[in-house]
């Protein structure tokens, strides 16, 4: 823009506005927007030093290329009954007239008419027309420019394709001014009355609020040019209303009018940008919240099944428990039984003594305990399969969510990576539940708590109870028992001798029953520990990479919804100051 026509307060203004644009396009930049959008901003921040653009635009055969005809007072733009414009033409100042054709769907017009020094017009192709250059228009001349001319002809006045193009072009906030062309064609007022209404009725549906309407004839303008009584070509462009027109283009370019456009249009692209990154955050919200309640049914169901191992643990070692209490009990009542004088005999024979020790005290006791963890390990492995098996459903449900939306809907990179993801986890947890061999499973698992257990030396009880216990009561003992009995001091070794050698085997007895208890009950509680962290840690790594990426993403998509609230706050900010700047 012209920096001459603005004041200072208007010059820091742009300033101003070209900066938090500039903020505006990096942090768009950082939203997953399409490049053309970005585009779009940019060209609308640059246009904010070029001169104002007029967009016209319309059906074929409205009268387009002969409005700018009748404007320029010369017929330098081709027209024709069927569709002529093939391009987007942008009409500039230039010394003499001049068209370069830049591809296929660009045109540039160069003029010498003293009005395109205020101002460049772009022609374009019919919004129905078979060569469509609707994208290149809607992406980029409509971002840019300032004020869209909506040419509607008067023999088929709004029409279907000219209302879904100005749908288009609507989001773009632009402001959009119709022009009624080809009025000659009215017997008299009422019918253009009639249409007139008609056309306000139907956009202001569409605009929400009741648009301008210019109604002209290009025809006639045009023949009063080209009229040589002046009388004539006065009446002629009397009926021709190009005076209205080109009333309400100076009007538009009056410096408050012209200024409020220009700030207001790039304003209207970021809006639009705005709202873009905003829906397809919320998007991809919806999906990521689905996609959490997964994660947290996961989460719940770990979390429950280390609840469930925790809590199992202890009844199934009270077991083991138990039985090494009856076993000490047995034990201490068959020391009572047997270590006795009446019993002396017996007691010479150490087998003898080691073999009913066995069948009383020790009876199935190592087969009793294998069978408690037998049912432990069983227990585990079962549940571990049911587990996996509880994740494997609900990333299998979640997968046929994704089916269910795939059908018939275009999704971006993001949406792509995300459903490779919950697919991968899926599957992998799948071949896990498929290849799981319980068998195998508990076999391993049974090796290893084998091999803790084996430390502890079980039957080592055994041999303890006997080998060692009844050597210590009698056979080790300092009183030579034959000599004793021989000697007939039987009194001694009853009342002395047996009766602390029972106590002595008793208390030894305990002892080893203590320490076996502690380590055979220590060595499967680690071990069963470390089965239950590393069965957890298994299942808590199968999901980590689906459950970090819901974690991940909802706070990329919070931290860009708070980001827009704030674009959407810049946005105002500076749309209040235009306000402000441009009344002073
Ligand atoms: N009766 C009448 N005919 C007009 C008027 N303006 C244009 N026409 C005719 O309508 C036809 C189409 O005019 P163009 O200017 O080529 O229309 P356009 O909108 O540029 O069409 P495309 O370039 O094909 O999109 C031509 O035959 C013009 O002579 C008018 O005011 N009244
Ligand atoms: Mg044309």
């Amino acid at each position: 823009m012209r920096q001459s026509v603005l004041s200072d307060s208007q010059a820091k203004f742009l300033r101003e506005e070209k900066e938090t644009l500039a903020g505006v396009q990096l942090a768009l930049s950082k939203l997953d927007l399409p490049r053309e959008a970005l585009d779009s901003l940019q060209k609308a921040i640059l246009q904010l030093d070029e001169l104002f653009l007029i967009v016209i635009a319309g059906e074929f055969n409205a009268g387009k290329s002969a409005l700018i005809n009748a404007l320029l007072g010369e017929r330098v733009l081709a027209e024709g009954a069927t569709p002529t414009t093939s391009r987007v033409t942008l009409v500039h100042w230039g010394e003499r007239p001049a068209e370069q054709v830049v591809d296929e769907g660009f045109a540039i017009f160069a003029h010498p008419l003293p009005l395109l020094k205020e101002l460049n017009i772009v022609d374009t192709p019919g919004t129905n027309a078979i060569i469509r250059q609707h994208e290149r228009l809607t992406a980029e001349f409509i971002p840019r420019s300032d004020l869209v001319l909506f040419v509607t002809s008067a023999d088929h006045p709004l029409t279907e394709s000219e209302r879904q193009f100005l749908e288009r072009i609507l989001a773009w906030g632009k402001k959009i001014v119709f022009v009624l062309n080809k009025v000659d064609i009215f017997e008299n007022d009422t019918a253009l009355l009639e249409v007139r209404d008609f056309i306000l009725k139907h956009t202001a549906t569409i605009l929400g609020d009741q648009p301008q309407l210019v109604p002209v004839s290009a025809k006639l303008a045009q023949r009063a040019l080209s009229e040589s009584d002046p009388a004539e070509r006065a009446r002629l462009r009397s009926l021709s209303r190009l005076d209205d027109l080109e009333q309400f283009i100076s009007a538009s370019l009056d410096d408050v009018t012209r200024l409020q456009l220009k700030f207001n249009n790039p304003l209207g692209v970021a809006e639009r940008l705005i709202e873009q990154a905003a829906q397809s955050l919320t998007a991809q919200s919806e999906s990521i919240n689905e996609d959490k309640v997964t994660a947290d049914s996961l989460e719940t169901v770990i979390t429950a099944y280390e609840r469930d191992l925790l809590s199992e643990l202890p009844p199934r070692l009270a077991e083991v428990e138990n039985i090494l209490y009856r076993l000490e009990q047995r034990g201490i009542d068959f020391f009572d039984r047997t270590l006795r004088l009446t019993n002396v005999q017996n007691l010479m024979r150490g087998d003898k003594i080691r073999g009913e020790f066995e069948k009383q005290v020790l009876t199935d006791v190592p087969q009793q305990i294998e069978e408690q963890v037998q049912r432990l390990i069983d227990w585990l492995v079962q549940k571990d399969l049911h587990e996996w098996q509880q994740v494997m459903s609900y990333l299998q449900r979640r997968q046929a969510q994704n089916m269910e939306h795939l059908v018939g809907e275009g999704y971006g990179p993001r949406e792509t990576r995300r459903r490779e993801l919950i697919d991968t986890v899926g599957t992998s947890v799948q071949t896990i539940v498929e290849t799981y061999n319980r068998n195998e499973e508990a076999r391993e698992l049974a090796a290893s708590v084998e091999t803790a257990v084996a430390q502890t030396a079980l039957l080592e009880v055994g041999a303890v109870g006997l080998g060692t216990l009844v050597s210590i009561a009698v056979l080790s003992s300092s009183v030579d028992i034959t000599g004793v009995i021989a000697a007939g001091t039987m009194a001694i070794l009853g009342f002395f001798v047996i009766p602390y050698k029972r106590k002595q085997a008793k208390d030894s007895f305990k002892e080893k029953m203590l320490a076996l208890r502690t380590k055979l009950l220590g060595a499967l509680t680690t071990q069963f520990n470390n089965e239950r962290e590393s069965v957890i840690a298994r299942l808590k790594d199968g999901v980590a990479p689906y459950t970090r990426y819901v974690r991940s993403e909802r706070e990329r998509i919070d931290a860009s919804e708070a980001v827009l609230v704030n674009l959407r706050q810049n946005i105002s900010t500076l749309r209040a100051r235009a306000e402000i700047v441009l009344k002073k």
